[in-house]
């Protein structure tokens, strides 16, 4: 029934251009769509030799301090550089770094107290930074062609990241030269947040070289609530990469530079997989925790690969994983899960229980949707018995919005395929490729909208500025995980997916986009006006 009726949704929707990418990924592709292929892209395979998992102790991202304050707003500051990273034990690897680290530094805020974060651009392409989930105001959001552009370099703007060679330009676009102060009000629910650079068209490399770190929300009501604290709470960030055999990361960019063309090599056009897979930055790491319960902060970072994740004793026995959190904070009550589906740009915030592993053993997460090496995730270690204050609420927050399809004063319709761009093949919106200076959406401040979402392949969709719920998916009610409040929520082959928001904090131009970054950079990203 379900498999007959998704096969006519695919048919209807016309989909030929996405068959052809996910043929020339390896898959065959009619058969391989019929059966929900785990994976939209192809895998890179790396050259490095591999040690075998479970060996790397989890870093933990360093928290930021912030450089002065002034009139209550706390100021940092990053440096953008160049950066040789030891991510294998023993290899170096160059990248581009937040501060010198992969992760960059983490961020730890308030809410409703403000922070600015000055960047400073000492790599060699310009720059943008997104805090992905932040409410923030237009002219600090990131906008993909707001460039902070390397010292020096300002006759070269329309060289780089301007579209210039798709003959776009986009008279709004407010540059600048080496630095920028991003401004945060923090004004929202807490959560975690990513930061990760957002430049048009070259999105997906700079963050798969290393652009990217955590920004923790947090509040007193949040704090109060007993859950798993301090050394209990990680934040994981989960994300798969590939490395050449001089210890460099593998990326098949059509232009290495990542200055003029945009895109990657077939077979990759439908995202780019890494085959190994890296937490917090290391390698399939393991962390000795207490019997106790921990709370999970989870994020993929991936660009493109999907994990559907499980925590497995030794014995065999899957832990439970009770989810707390979504991307834009608290869940009304804990849901429990077995395993947890969590696509590119997503957050889960999840308590598991240690206490009834027996002490010495070992809790392996996995994801069901890899194969080989690419199967295991990272490990804990369960060290020794304690005494365990934590709990986990029934009733977590009582401020989520609920907002009602009678509400809305307006249905949108989006399709998410691939299609013809102006460079050769890439992915569309509504049948259309980004253009900073077409306007494709424009929504009044204050109002609610459904926005109906339909994909050919996999599709991670993010909005800026708002979180949404999840309403209705293939026309049947939301899965279990897609509780709460969103602000990327992920289509799976062939599917529909209603969601509801309220347009709501500031005026300006946003953006809403695929998250599968490869996507994203091959078109599949569109304007969102708020007026
Ligand atoms: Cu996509």
């Amino acid at each position: 029934m379900r498999s007959g009726r998704g096969v006519t949704r695919r048919r209807a929707l016309g989909i030929g251009g996405a068959l052809g990418l996910v043929a020339a990924t390896g898959l065959t592709s009619a058969a391989a769509l019929a059966r929900r292929p785990p994976a939209t892209g192809a895998e890179l395979r790396g050259a490095v030799p591999l040690r075998p998992p479970f060996q790397v102790p989890l870093p933990i991202p360093g928290v930021l301090k912030p450089v002065g304050t002034s009139g209550g707003v706390d100021r940092y500051e990053i440096t953008q550089r160049e950066a040789s990273v030891e991510i294998l034990p023993g290899v170096r690897t160059p990248m581009w770094t937040y501060d010198g680290t992969f992760p960059g530094p983490t961020i730890e805020s308030r809410r409703g107290r403000p922070v600015t974060v000055s960047h400073r651009n000492e790599l060699p392409v310009p720059t943008v930074v997104h805090l992905h989930g932040g409410r923030t105001p237009a002219g600090s959001d990131g906008y993909p062609t707001d460039l902070v552009l390397p010292a020096g370099r300002q006759e070269t703007a329309m060289h780089m990241g301007h579209g210039s060679e798709h003959g776009m330009h986009d008279p709004r676009a407010v540059v600048t030269e080496l630095t920028r102060d991003y401004a945060f009000p923090l004004d929202q629910r807490p959560t975690l947040l990513w930061y990760h650079d957002h430049r048009m068209d070259f999105t997906a490399p700079a963050i798969w070289r290393g652009l990217a770190g955590l920004h923790i929300v947090r509040d007193d009501a949040e704090d109060a609530l007993g859950l798993p604290a301090g050394p209990r709470e990680l934040p994981l960030m989960i994300a798969d990469r590939a490395f050449a055999a001089d210890g460099g990361l593998a990326y098949p960019a059509l232009d290495p530079t990542l200055r003029v063309r945009p895109g990657v090599r077939e077979p990759y056009l439908a995202g780019v997989l890494g085959d190994v897979i890296l937490v917090n930055g290391a390698p399939w790491p393991v962390h000795e925790v207490d019997a106790a319960r921990y709370r999970l902060r989870v994020l993929n970072g991936s660009n493109a690969r999907h994990y559907e994740l499980e925590a497995v004793t030794d014995d065999g026995r899957r832990l439970d994983l009770v989810q707390v959190g979504a991307d834009q904070g608290l869940l009304a009550a804990p849901v429990t899960h077995k395993t947890l589906p969590i696509a590119p740009a997503e957050r889960y915030d999840v308590v598991v229980d240690f206490s009834g592993v027996p002490i010495g053993g070992r809790v392996r997460v996995v994801n069901r949707l890899g194969s080989g090496r690419t199967r295991d995730v990272m490990a804990f270690r369960v060290a020794r018995k304690v005494a365990d204050d934590s709990r986990i609420p029934g009733t977590l927050s009582t401020d989520l919005p609920d907002w009602r399809r009678s509400d809305a004063v307006r249905v949108r319709e989006f399709a998410f395929r691939a299609g013809r761009t102006h460079g050769g093949r890439g992915w569309l919106i509504g049948g259309l490729p980004f253009d900073p200076a077409r306007t494709d959406v424009t929504a009044r401040l204050g109002d609610v909208e459904v926005w109906r979402l339909i994909a050919d392949v996999h599709h991670p969709v993010h909005l800026h500025l708002v979180g949404f719920r999840v309403l209705s998916r293939g026309g049947r009610p939301p899965l279990a995980h897609d509780a709460g409040l969103k602000d990327t929520v992920s289509l799976r082959p062939g599917e529909a997916v209603e969601i509801i928001t309220r347009f709501d904090g500031y005026r300006g131009r946003y953006l809403f986009h695929c998250h599968n970054a490869e996507h994203e950079d091959m078109g599949m990203m569109a304007n969102l006006e708020i007026i």
